[in-house]
């Protein structure tokens, strides 16, 4: 690939008509699909290192896969990562894993390596809010208070909840709320997660369920609060850490847990050991980590992470990059249904004469499984159906396999989209516009160039 002295994104930030003519060799009001002059085309194929064979049916204005790999800058918030993608050195895991963060420490995974069954630790994504505390020196002794409205107020040590209720495990998908971020536009506030703020794991707890049943909730407690014990970022003990909280029926699903292990080994600190929730299917930042105090409240939790337009989405679409009018919002639930593909990376090469390339991905829903996963490697003119696995378990994810032939060497793009058990579909551009970025899901794309 050739140098590129400025990346697409700051190139189409500052003069966007400018950078749609570069890029397309034509005028950007053409907005015909495979508009592509000889010219243009010559120039896309330099950019993207090979001849494009399904360049007619490349969508106009469509930035190449092989090009914009870096997440945009963040509009705000967040500082902006120094350039390009910083690994992540943290004892015991993946070098490869890309520091959205460093204080508070964020870290996703790219999507190739999210290609195991079960995510291992090595691999796991990390997203802290606050300071992390240090490692509990007797785990068995930690304790977990539950009250507010409850006929039974419970103080729990980790080895009481080990004992007196029956152990789960469930292979489960934890996803960050603000995962697929970078794909708004105008950017988002926050972490520029591309789709790496998730992971799948195998989680061994005791349902919440049987603790709170314990705990004997009364009619009036309708909603948990969750508490744990690091501190702001400040490190100022005044000012209170995330804390969110659940509707009294998530928080009851079975498969709704207070874990202490992650892959069959102690729940690591950094994931939030020894003892955490594990909300599957909602946004990850109900899985509270270091977990001390479940509040049982008789209305929705106001804490820091419940209100404004932290972790709530408009009723109404909005004007995407419009100021917000805090009284269209509600509370983010269910994730929404993500498609990606794990192998062949984005940006593979591949052998000279390759004809036949095999994919793999994974993909899940939120509340919902995954009914279908498509690919395309025309820009989307045709879709192939993939063979999707059934998963373990409920909210386990689903990997999926497919093999597709490829007409002669170049320029491909493979496109991924999946489609829910009620029948919705990622769509090609990240919708429903918020300023806070959640629940960007449009359709994964990889390039690959072979010869
Ligand atoms: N106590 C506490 N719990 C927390 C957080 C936090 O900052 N503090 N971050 C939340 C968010 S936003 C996410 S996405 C998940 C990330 O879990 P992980 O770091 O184990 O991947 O933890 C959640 N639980
Ligand atoms: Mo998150």
């Amino acid at each position: 690939m050739p140098k590129i002295e400025r990346t697409i994104d700051e190139l189409y930030g500052d003069d966007p008509e400018r950078a749609d003519a570069m890029v397309f060799g034509r005028a950007p009001d053409v907005n015909r699909r495979g508009f592509l002059g000889t010219a243009g085309l010559a120039a896309m194929g330099a950019a993207v290192g090979g001849v494009i064979p399904f360049a007619a049916d490349m969508p106009a204005g469509l930035f190449p896969a092989a090009l914009a790999q870096a997440p945009s800058p963040p509009a705000g918030g967040a500082p902006a990562a120094p350039k390009g993608p910083q690994p992540l050195k943290f004892p015991g895991k993946d070098q490869g894993l890309t520091v959205l963060g460093d204080r508070p420490l964020v870290a996703e995974t790219p999507e190739h390596l999210l290609d195991d069954d079960t995510t291992p630790f090595a691999k796991f994504f990390i997203r802290n809010n606050g300071q992390t505390p240090d490692e509990a020196k007797d785990p068995d002794k930690w304790t977990i208070t539950v009250d507010g409205e409850v006929n039974n107020k419970l103080d729990l040590t980790l080895g009481q909840l080990k004992s007196r209720y029956k152990p789960q495990t469930f292979r489960m998908v934890l996803e960050c709320g603000g995962n697929g971020r970078s794909f708004f536009t105008p950017p988002a506030r926050g972490n520029q997660w591309t789709n790496g703020g998730a992971g799948c794991a195998e989680w061994t707890g005791v349902r919440l369920a049987d603790v709170l049943k314990a705990a004997g909730v009364k009619p009036s407690g309708i909603y948990t609060a969750h508490y744990g014990a690091d501190l702001h970022l400040s490190g100022d003990p005044k000012q209170p850490p995330i804390s969110r909280g659940m509707r009294m029926d998530k928080a009851m699903e079975p498969h709704t847990l207070i874990v202490w292990a992650m892959n069959g080994q102690p729940l690591p600190n950094i994931h939030g050991g020894p003892v955490r929730l594990i909300v599957p299917g909602w946004a990850g930042s109900l899985s509270h980590k270091w977990l001390t105090r479940i509040w049982v409240r008789d209305k929705e939790h106001d804490g820091p992470g419940m209100t404004g337009t932290s972790y709530r989405v408009p009723i109404r679409p909005m004007v995407p990059g419009d100021k917000a009018d805090e009284k269209n919002f509600k509370i983010l639930e269910s994730m929404p249904v993500r498609a990606i593909i794990t192998s062949p990376a984005n940006g593979a090469k591949l052998a000279a004469g390759t004809r036949e390339i095999a994919l793999r991905g994974t993909s899940w829903a939120g509340d919902r499984s995954v009914s279908a996963i498509d690919v395309s490697t025309d820009f989307g003119a045709t879709w192939q159906k993939t063979n999707v696995s059934k998963p373990k378990n409920r909210f386990d994810w689903q990997r999926w396999s497919a093999r597709v032939k490829v007409p002669s060497d170049g320029y491909y793009e493979i496109w991924v989209r999946g489609t829910d058990s009620r029948g919705v579909m990622t769509p090609h551009v990240a919708g429903n516009w918020n300023p806070q970025g959640y629940g960007g899901n449009p359709m994964h794309r990889v390039a690959v160039l072979i010869g």
